[in-house]
């Protein structure tokens, strides 16, 4: 493998969270990203969309300043969703955001703004397209049609990444109906260093960079469409959405509590995944308060106790009823929610430990170790009920 893919992917697994956008013109009907579908909505009536679709609060260093404030380094936006609709200047379609009463190449200029602060961009798109007249009619054609929106989205804004999402809807003999190693051969020959995700549900192809669980943490299949198990060759990442919903649906208060989200962090983290979280913008281009403000919590969290999930590595205990648990060279990570009765917690620890401490307030905690037995003894309350992290030093 090329030494500078390897290092992008060593850096995009020390990135360890990342916001998903879902956004286009469905975000104007709120009722999420498959509303053409779900309601039977003809072409006819959806395409029409692109006429209303304005959102003049846009703004990509605003966005670019959450992300930072939540603690996130890097963003997977979606570029074209199955409704076929593209959120760049497509060369290759009229159907796209330059051609609405707003103008603008967002993708450009979300570009531009992860490029000044640093923040990795990835871009979503479907192969699957609910839209294009070839992909019922003529296979040969839309491959060409899609292979080259995949090439130019590469060519144009060169993202850290591709982040491929529909193969599901052709599964049979995956690689060959969608020209898959063949497209992977024609991206890496634009840029070497380009990290792939295909959201396909089965194995990972051996040019696939990126395995993904959606709704799932990593080896779950609660949700039952992530039945492959994490592969030891590949980065894991795990996409979730706060509420339930990927694109903007104005119905869905179901969003998820901080706390929970905190936790799904560490336990992506302690599974060696990345967290992938999802935020669907309104059609005016603004994020919802209710998201905005659960990001921001996170990153609050993640100032104190960032050590314990950026560039660390799981797998560290078989399970952790407790909570989760990270490592780097020098120390294991704790992360508790769970406390143990009698607030006494026990591990097998092969190694000796030198120190203990909380890693928010480096406050030391007293334990206990005879061979290979750890002792913490912690408090009748932890510190952060969210999540407290214990710092052991090794
Ligand atoms: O159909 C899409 C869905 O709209 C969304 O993009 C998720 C995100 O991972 N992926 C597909 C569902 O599996």
């Amino acid at each position: 493998m090329d030494k500078r893919r390897q290092q992008a992917r060593e850096n995009f697994r020390k990135m360890r969270f990342g916001m998903f956008v879902h956004w286009g013109i469905y975000s104007l009907l709120g009722r999420g990203e498959w509303v053409m579908y779900h309601e039977k909505i003809p072409l006819s009536e959806y395409k029409p969309l692109m006429e209303r679709f304005n959102p003049q609060l846009f703004n990509a260093e605003e966005w670019v300043g959450l992300v930072q404030k939540a603690g996130m380094r890097y963003i997977t936006i979606t570029a074209k969703h199955h409704d076929g609709f593209c959120m760049y200047d497509s060369e290759l379609t009229d159907y796209k955001i330059t051609n609405t009463p707003f103008k603008r190449d967002m993708l450009k200029e979300l570009a531009d703004a992860c490029r000044k602060a640093k923040i990795a961009l990835l871009f979503y798109y479907s192969p699957l397209d609910w839209q294009h007249p070839a992909y019922k009619t003529d296979w040969v054609a839309y491959t060409r049609y899609w292979h080259g929106q995949v090439l130019e989205l590469v060519r144009k804004y060169r993202p850290y990444g591709i982040w491929l999402d529909g193969c599901w809807d052709k599964p049979e003999n995956l690689d060959e109906t969608w020209k898959l190693t063949e497209l992977y051969h024609r991206l890496r020959a634009v840029d070497p260093t380009l990290l792939i995700a295909n959201n396909h549900h089965q194995k990972p192809l051996p040019d696939e960079d990126i395995q993904t669980y959606e709704q799932d943490l990593p080896g779950e299949n609660k949700v039952g469409f992530n039945p492959i198990p994490p592969d030891d060759n590949a980065l894991i990442e795990s996409c979730m959405t706060i509420n339930n919903s990927w694109g903007y649906n104005a119905n869905d208060t179901q969003h998820k509590a901080p706390a929970q989200l905190i936790r799904i962090l560490a336990e992506c983290a302690g599974r060696d995944a990345n967290l992938l979280l999802n935020v669907g913008p309104k059609p005016d281009g603004t994020i919802q308060m209710e998201h905005q403000e659960r990001l921001i919590e996170m990153g609050g969290w993640l100032r104190k106790n960032g050590k314990a999930i950026y560039a660390t590595r799981g797998r560290v205990f078989n399970s952790c009823e407790w909570g989760a648990a990270t490592r780097d060279d020098k120390h294991i990570y704790l992360h508790l929610w769970n406390s143990p009765t009698e607030h006494l917690l026990q591990l097998h620890m092969p190694m000796r430990i030198k120190s203990a401490c909380w890693l928010a307030t480096k406050a030391p905690l007293r334990y206990d170790q005879v061979e290979e037995k750890l002792t913490l003894h912690l408090p009748p309350t932890l510190p952060d009920p969210r999540n407290s992290v214990v710092a052991l030093e090794v």
